[in-house]
């Protein structure tokens, strides 16, 4: 696999350059797989505070599995309080199908919500074959994928504030 090599979470920290401290974020969390997601959060949550966004700015939320992440999310768009959504969650593949239809569940609905609503939602969701491959993503040797979702969310943010 191209990326299996590659540190995920290496990315410039010189390119964001907005206002951030005035940012105001929302984290929506899946409690499946918690192991995983909880460490996704903190890696979010510290990326958003070490470029500037103040902690009381940056409000988590929870919901039980990664499906329920779309809805989720949408609550936090009408309360129209946030300049950006993240959505953290983490599949693992299973015997069954289920797997398919929570991944495809959740990257639907949260697309949907990205092309109609005027706030970025940010995707933080693990697939994977199994927990090892989630851990490695979550703070282990590919770095943490919620490093990532904060860093893109404040690249979104700049990008609309342009406009
Ligand atoms: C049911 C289920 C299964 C089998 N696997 C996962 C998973 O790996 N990761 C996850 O976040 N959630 C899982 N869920 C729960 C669903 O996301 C959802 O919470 C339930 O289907 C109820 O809608």
């Amino acid at each position: 696999m191209a990326t299996s090599l590659k540190n995920l979470s290496d990315y410039n920290a010189d390119t964001i350059s907005g206002n951030t401290s005035d940012y105001r974020l929302a984290i929506v969390l899946a409690e499946w797989n918690k192991e995983v997601t909880f460490a996704l959060r903190e890696g979010a949550y510290n990326t958003l505070v070490k470029h500037g966004v103040k902690e009381e700015n940056v409000e988590v939320y929870y919901v039980p599995g990664t499906f329920e992440l779309t809805h989720g999310a949408r609550i936090m768009l009408e309360s129209h309080r946030f300049d950006a959504v993240i959505v953290i969650g983490c599949v693992i593949q299973g015997e069954t199908r289920h797997f398919d239809f929570i991944c495809q569940g959740v990257t639907q609905g949260i697309t949907e919500l990205n092309a109609n609503y005027d706030v970025p939602i940010i995707f933080g969701v693990l697939t994977t074959d199994n927990q090892q491959q989630a851990l490695d993503r979550a703070g282990g040797k590919h770095g943490n994928k919620g490093d990532e979702a904060a860093y893109t969310a404040l690249k979104m943010i700049e990008l609309k504030n342009k406009f």
